[in-house]
């Protein structure tokens, strides 16, 4: 293994390829031990000079060039060279000409899950970033855009299905029992949108016909036996075509679109061109063993996969710099299509929930980074919650500043303009600058500087002019390689509130809300008031207009009076997240024993009064987790504020137990539908039953709701509750959800998680030495592992260091395989700075050994900066 920290790419190295790729020709003899596949590439060089062609991992077997007009010919050895990183052709002919590789690779033994891989005996693909250079030589950068045909050739027992991108053409029967396919895809793209997928499967057809009649052939490839837990899937695809020619103009463009689950994936899914593949988390789902949770990110990636065809497809990357192009605002579409389909306050919570546990994590540790970095050592760590959350909340504050009219003005001329391009964020904003005649230069620091804004509001009523004077700063803090910052514009959407539900006028301005944009790094919004008026309420950044951290010094009560005055959905919410944040801060460092009362019963109060709204009452319950808090105070005690949670979890529950109570002895709606109406409905249930566990009194309830549980979601909150808990009636609720699911690898995977999250780090050696602990699965080594060291971190960080003991050998196993998968796992170490001494020094000390003991370089990468930064 080696252990260096790989070389950084920059982006001011940025040089266009020399030569370009005017047609691509695959062929594939699949092997599980050895797959034969031969390139030919059609080429036209721009200049001379050598050609440099990448390869990871394959076996040359023959080399064949030909000038234009002439056949093909072995290449002299003189001409070439091969290195570990690819191939070089040292002197190309200058004018168009062809080139033909043959190689060797091995897809069995490919447990990176990069390039071409087996999983569940099954041939399937995964090339972004870089896996493509593991299937054959190719220019492996997204700027070069090219047409791909493809023939598959295999064992037809074993592989009925031979699946590629774009269209299906030739297929037929061959010699010894094989047989093969020929896909065509008409539409140029770079080789990170290639895919193949070969094997036996169960099959999920559909239609959809697209606004202009065009007829899309639908398909959903699932394991045998899977194809009716498809159908959700399916649904979200249709929903999601629809949506965007509804809400963007943009048709499908070819006819047909497949999907293919596979049990082995690195993340959540790809959007290859005409055939995405899916882990088959996102995939599979019915009542019985998916949660509400799961429907909802089933519908949310299978919308953003779909999306992509357009914003990452059809208009594509320059170079992977500008990641965030096309992750920011592909999240951006799906969060808005999720929003239409469901509540969208409760979507934006979610969002907003996501964002702050993730992103303003990042962008408070060592691993930060801006939303459009210049420069990166492992492009496999480049998918962060910056560059996909904090890209959509960008997308989300220009919409917001320009109007949606502008904003689809802007949208249409991008398609326009770069359709079958590969572009950068200066040519999106250019389009936005001729839509609007603005000028988004001082916006675009927001892809340029990393780390978190803070927004300081100071208030001054001054009675005798009945003005009110709001002052706003804003300052971020230094950040890895960044000690300075710029102030950016911060699109503030702010209303005045008269404390009984209404808004009040300044003279100088109307009722409604308003956007106030601050621009300079300090700022007066002054309002002037009718004479004789009250002190009026100010509600800011509403609706989270912009992804920054407010600081207000307001006490208890005059936050309860925002809460109440509130006519934002959001800042309601948030309101309470507050107080709440500010409530476990105090109980954890000692300062006072027990929950305030006052607070308790406004949140009960809260709930109460929206039970009409099931989804939202059930986020008015939620306390915020440990992982949020340690931002709020340094250095962090996870175990304290473990502890306090727990304390004021259980005071709510006492608080609401009249409406627990008579919640759960209603029924679960039934026939069951996954739809918004009733997810709603059972995220409330969800909700009342983990807080029953809260209690720690309630171990008959919950063993009677998790008996009777009559879907997934219920199961899982009522196994959670009792996990919770350390009554004898925790082992037996573990054994029979064991005992039920053993033969369901995904719902196995929740068995899993609920221990590992809940439970000690003895716990954690158990599951990992379980027989069904599977160091080759993505899934069950995250539903552990990952599931451990970044939900439960008051176990993880145990100032003992047992914690980081308990996983550091599996870690370590993990990433010799799995490199994107080790380096995914060791950021958990990102918060280390932040900790008490005791578990910091450990954490630091687990570090060290890590990288003492060898880490891929992907892994290596993200441990020394989270070491160093
Ligand atoms: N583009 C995919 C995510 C993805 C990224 C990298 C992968 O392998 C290294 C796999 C998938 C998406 O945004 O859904
Ligand atoms: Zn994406």
């Amino acid at each position: 293994m080696r252990t260096e920290t790989p070389v950084a790419v920059r982006l001011a190295d940025y040089t266009p390829y020399p030569f370009s790729i005017d047609e691509v020709r695959l062929e594939f003899r699949l092997n599980p031990a050895a797959t034969q596949v031969r390139a030919t590439l059609k080429v036209t060089p721009a200049g001379n000079g050598p050609m440099r062609l990448d390869g990871e991992a394959l076996t040359l077997k023959s080399i064949r060039l030909a000038a234009e007009g002439a056949a093909l010919a072995p290449l002299a050895e003189a001409d070439y060279s091969v290195d570990e990183h690819g191939l070089t052709l040292t002197a190309p002919p200058s004018g168009p000409f062809t080139l033909e590789t043959t190689v060797e690779i091995s897809p069995e033994k490919n447990t990176a899950l990069s390039g071409l891989y087996m999983s569940g005996g099954r041939f399937c693909t995964q090339c972004e970033a870089i896996g493509f250079r593991r299937i054959t030589f190719y220019p492996d950068r997204p700027d070069v855009m090219s047409s791909f045909r493809v023939r598959i050739e295999a064992e037809k027992a074993a592989n009925p299905y031979l699946l590629s991108n774009g269209t299906p053409g030739e297929a037929g029967d061959l010699p010894d029992g094989w047989h093969f396919a020929e896909w065509d895809d008409p539409h140029k793209k770079p080789a990170y949108l290639f895919a193949l997928c070969a094997g036996e499967y169960d099959v999920l057809r559909d239609t959809f016909t697209t606004a202009s009649g065009a007829h899309v052939d639908l398909g959903i490839y699932v394991d045998k036996g899977e194809a009716g837990r498809a159908a959700w899937a399916m649904d979200s695809l249709k929903r999601s075509m629809r949506w965007d020619e509804e809400a963007y103009g943009r048709e499908y463009d070819l006819g047909v679109f497949n999907i293919v689950a596979v049990r082995d994936f690195n993340f959540g899914a790809m959007e290859n061109k005409g055939l995405n593949i899916f882990n088959s988390a996102y995939v599979l789902a019915d009542e019985a063993t998916a949660t509400d949770a799961d429907f909802e990110a089933i519908e949310s990636i299978v919308a953003h996969e779909y999306f992509h065809n357009w914003t990452g497809n059809r208009i594509t990357c320059r170079d992977w710099f500008q990641l965030c192009l096309k992750e920011g605002l592909t999240v951006f579409r799906d969060q808005n299509f999720s929003a239409d389909m469901r509540s969208r306050p409760v979507q934006r919570i979610k969002d907003v929930i996501r964002l702050r546990a993730r992103q303003f994590a990042e962008d408070a540790g060592p691993l930060a980074h801006s939303v459009r970095p210049d420069n990166y050592a492992a492009i496999d760590n480049l998918y962060t919650a910056t560059v996909y959350e904090k890209g959509s909340e960008l997308i989300g504050m220009l919409r917001r500043q320009i109007g949606s009219q502008d904003f689809r003005k802007g949208m249409d001329l991008y398609f326009n303009r770069h359709d079958g391009q590969a572009v950068t964020i200066e040519d999106f904003y250019a389009c936005f600058e001729a839509a609007t005649g603005q000028d988004f230069s001082q916006f675009r620091r927001w892809y340029a500087q990393a780390g978190t804004p803070e927004i300081t509001v100071e208030e001054n009523w001054d009675e005798a002019n009945t003005t009110l004077t709001v002052k706003l700063s804003q300052f971020t803090r230094p950040t890895n390689g960044q000690p300075v910052k710029k102030p950016v514009p911060v699109p503030l959407l702010s209303a005045l509130l008269d404390g009984k539900g209404g808004h009040v006028a300044a003279t100088d301005r109307a009722a409604e809300p308003f956007l106030y944009v601050l621009d300079t790094e300090t700022a007066e919004m002054v309002f002037h008031l009718p004479a004789g008026s009250g002190r009026p309420l100010v509600s800011l950044n509403r609706d989270f207009s912009a992804p920054v951290r407010l600081t207000r010094a307001l006490n208890r009560d005059e936050r309860l009076a925002l809460v109440r005055a509130e006519t934002d959905p959001f800042n309601t919410w948030d309101g309470l997240q507050t107080l709440i944040k500010e409530e476990i801060l105090t109980l954890a460092d000692g300062s006072q024993k027990a929950p305030d009362l006052a607070l308790v019963g406004a949140i009960g109060q809260a709930v109460r009064g929206a039970m009409n709204d099931p989804a939202f009452a059930a986020l008015l319950t939620r306390l915020p987790d440990v992982g949020e808090l340690f931002l709020e105070r340094e250095p962090a005690d996870p175990v304290a504020l473990a502890a306090a949670r727990r304390k004021l979890q259980a005071a709510i529950a006492a608080e609401l137990s009249p409406e627990i109570t008579e919640t759960l002895a209603e029924p679960s709606p039934a026939p069951y539908n996954p739809g918004a109406e009733q997810a709603s409905i059972r995220a409330l249930r969800s909700a009342f039953i983990l807080l029953l566990g809260g209690r720690g009194d309630a171990a008959e309830t919950l063993h009677d709701l998790y008996r009777n549980a009559p879907n997934m979601t219920e199961q899982l909150s009522a196994l959670r509750a009792l996990t919770l808990s350390t009554g004898p009636g925790r082992e037996e609720a573990l054994a029979d959800f064991e005992a039920q699911w053993k033969q369901n690898p995904l719902v196995m995977d929740k068995w899993f998680s609920v221990q590992a999250a809940l439970g000690t780090a003895d716990d954690v050696r158990r599951l990992i030495a379980h027989p069904d602990f599977d160091l080759r699965n993505p899934n069950r080594v995250r539903s552990v592992v990952a599931a451990f060291a970044m939900q439960n971190l008051a176990a993880f960080h145990a100032p003992d260091g047992s914690g980081y003991a308990a996983v550091e050998e599996t870690i370590l196993a993990a990433d010799k395989a799995n490199p994107a998968l080790g380096a995914r796992l060791i950021t958990a170490f990102e918060q280390w700075r932040l900790l008490e001494p005791k578990a910091g020094a450990q954490a630091q000390a687990c570090l060290k050994r890590l990288i003492a003991a060898g880490l891929s370089p992907n892994a290596m990468d993200i441990a020394h900066r989270a070491l160093e930064g």
